[in-house]
């Protein structure tokens, strides 16, 4: 038994997420975390929602509300929605909790003393209508690369260009819109990164496992791009993590905050302590997840994100955590294995809240059960390059798949055993070559898929995973119970309980990827237990003869030709 600790990037407060964001890093983070749970390895899964910088200011304030009180709020709508997807979280945090507060301080105290934290001074944009420093998307203007008009002062939307507020062509405020705008001096704290380079390359050299889209984006930003250059780590904003407090080895930087990019990582880990506060353990609970002097040297520590936000993960937090570490005091848990994922389109363009284009978590849940969003999400994720959501495709997936292939075998079993033997499993009959042959194919493929599961190749496993599903339906068209039953009731009883307890073995099987459903079969055959089976012959042979079941209710309803083009046009946008 291991132990395996899995984040997945947090998503940010300002808004009800899309499918896009959902497959990109939660929904595989599940996957894993609920196979590796099923193989029984002691499992910490964290996630919590990204609360603080411009977004989450800037959205509060279209909201018009607090911000502290948008965040709480959204929060509560973020939750509930990882819930109704059935996001199996040891913990959702709030990246405002008081203990990334804490830990944020701590680290940036830890990186002061060991001098990798500078105090200096920079020209910045201040706005003399709303009073304030503007930073990153509070000021707006015309790109100097390409000429877009909104372009933000961290970045150009149209061409991607990382900018400077100061690099503007005729900014204006996107608060008030205001073009009274100086440059004023103003002091800032730099994270210098440069004097980690070296250590942060042997490390991203040491991670030979690592497939080449992560290491390919580190080794960019390393070598030429400017990733590893000194940041700014603190922003003029009122939300975030106060960047003076007791303690820490610089001064005057009263009113001002720690970068959202600072402090978000960090609450991987604040997160976990705030796990461990919810429960009522001590320290040394999410300690022994995060130190390696405390208990955490045997953990394996699996990140899952979207590909733009790698070099986050591979420089920026592993550099706080190592500066962290400057004196070999405090040994941080550092990642072990990056899986990053590229985009989903929508049906061949992007998701967009303000045009309404594409569905949101939100409304996938109104509009069918999470089952059938998490299946096609899954079979279809962006991993070897992007991926497009387009009706028709998720319409086959829900249709073939899930209802023609899964639900069908699982009702065909259920409902004749019913009305032939009654509702418990049958006893008589003995194998024959026909569950012999069942019984190697499935001891294959369970061998494919879990090396598949273990390598979280996402696709390939539900590929792997759906071949197994069929594997049911071939075997009883080929073994035909209801003919053998005008013959031979007993054979046909044998085929019935091997196929019952078939679909015992595809529910425990597809719970990582369809977990309310396997719920379902499960507990309509009486058996909650969800061992992962070890030789098919043994799990052919789970359900003993005489134990109890029922038809459990329709498992997956059909998409109508109608209802999938009423659903198209409505998410059109435009
Ligand atoms: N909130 C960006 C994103 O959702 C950011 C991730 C933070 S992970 C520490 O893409
Ligand atoms: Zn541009």
């Amino acid at each position: 038994m291991a132990r395996i600790l899995i984040t997945s990037a947090l998503p940010y407060i300002n808004g009800v997420k899309h499918l896009g964001n959902l497959v990109g890093s939660q929904l595989p983070a599940d996957v894993y975390a609920r196979y590796m749970r099923a193989r029984g390895h002691e499992v910490m899964f964290i996630c919590a929602t990204d609360e603080h910088g411009t977004p989450a200011e800037l959205a509060a304030a279209r909201a018009g509300k607090p911000v502290a009180e948008y965040c709480a709020e959204m929060h509560a709508v973020q939750k509930r929605l990882a819930d109704g997807f059935g996001l199996s979280f040891d913990h959702f945090g709030r990246s405002s909790s008081a203990r990334n507060h804490a830990l944020t301080q701590h680290m940036a105290r830890r990186l002061g003393e060991a001098g990798l934290i500078e105090v200096r001074t920079e020209r910045q944009v201040y706005s003399v209508a709303d009073g304030r420093f503007l930073p990153d998307r509070y000021i707006e203007g015309t790109c100097p690369n390409c000429g877009f008009e909104r372009a933000r002062g961290d970045q150009c939307e149209m061409c991607t260009k990382q900018l400077d507020p100061t690099d503007l062509i005729n900014p204006r405020s996107a608060i008030s819109g205001s073009t009274d705008l100086e440059v004023r001096e103003t002091r800032h704290l730099y994270l210098r990164q440069s004097l980690l380079r070296d250590r942060l390359e042997a490390w991203i050299d040491s991670k030979t496992d690592w497939p080449v889209l992560t290491t390919s984006i580190a080794r960019k930003w390393l070598r030429d791009g400017d990733g590893l250059q000194d940041r700014g780590i603190t922003r003029d904003l009122e939300w975030g993590v106060p960047a003076q407090f007791p303690g820490a080895p610089w001064s005057g930087m009263e009113g001002k905050v720690f970068y959202v990019w600072f402090d978000a990582p960090i609450e991987y880990i604040a997160a976990t302590a705030e796990w461990a506060d919810a429960h009522g353990h001590p320290d040394a609970a999410w300690q022994r997840w995060w130190r390696e002097d405390l208990g955490a040297g045997d953990v394996r520590y699996v990140q899952f994100m979207g590909k733009d936000n790698v070099p986050f993960h591979t420089l920026s937090f592993p550099a706080t955590l190592m500066g962290a570490n400057h004196d070999g005091t405090e040994p941080w848990k550092l990642v072990d294995y990056i899986k990053s994922f590229n985009w989903l389109t929508y049906e061949g363009g992007k998701f967009s809240t303000s045009q309404g284009r594409g569905v949101f978590m939100d409304q996938a849940l109104e509009i069918l059960p999470s089952d059938c969003w998490r299946w096609w999400l899954l079979a279809n994720a962006p991993e070897s390059g992007d991926a497009d959501f387009t009706w028709t495709s998720f319409q086959s997936a829900l249709n073939r798949d899930l209802a023609d292939v899964l639900g069908n075998f699982v009702s065909r079993v259920t409902k004749f055993c019913s009305a032939r033997f009654g509702e418990a499993v049958p006893a008589g009959g003995a194998w024959t070559e026909a569950e012999h042959g069942l019984a190697r194919a499935l001891d294959q493929r369970l061998a494919a898929y879990g090396a598949l599961m273990e390598a979280m190749e996402i696709r390939k496993s539900a590929a792997e995973l759906r071949a197994i599903w069929a594997l049911g339906n071939e075997y009883l068209q080929a073994a035909a119970p209801w003919s053998a039953f005008k013959t031979d009731r007993d054979r046909a009883a044998c085929i019935i309980r091997v196929a019952l307890n078939l679909v015992r073995l595809n529910a425990v099987l597809s719970a990582p990827f369809i977990p309310a459903t396997a719920q379902r079969i499960l507990s309509a055959l009486g058996c909650p237990d969800a061992g992962w089976p070890g030789a098919a012959a043994e799990a052919l042979a789970a359900l003993p003869p005489g134990s109890a079941f029922r038809v459990p209710e329709n498992l997956f309803e059909k998409l109508s030709d109608a209802r999938r083009a009423e659903l198209e046009a409505r998410f059109a946008g435009g």
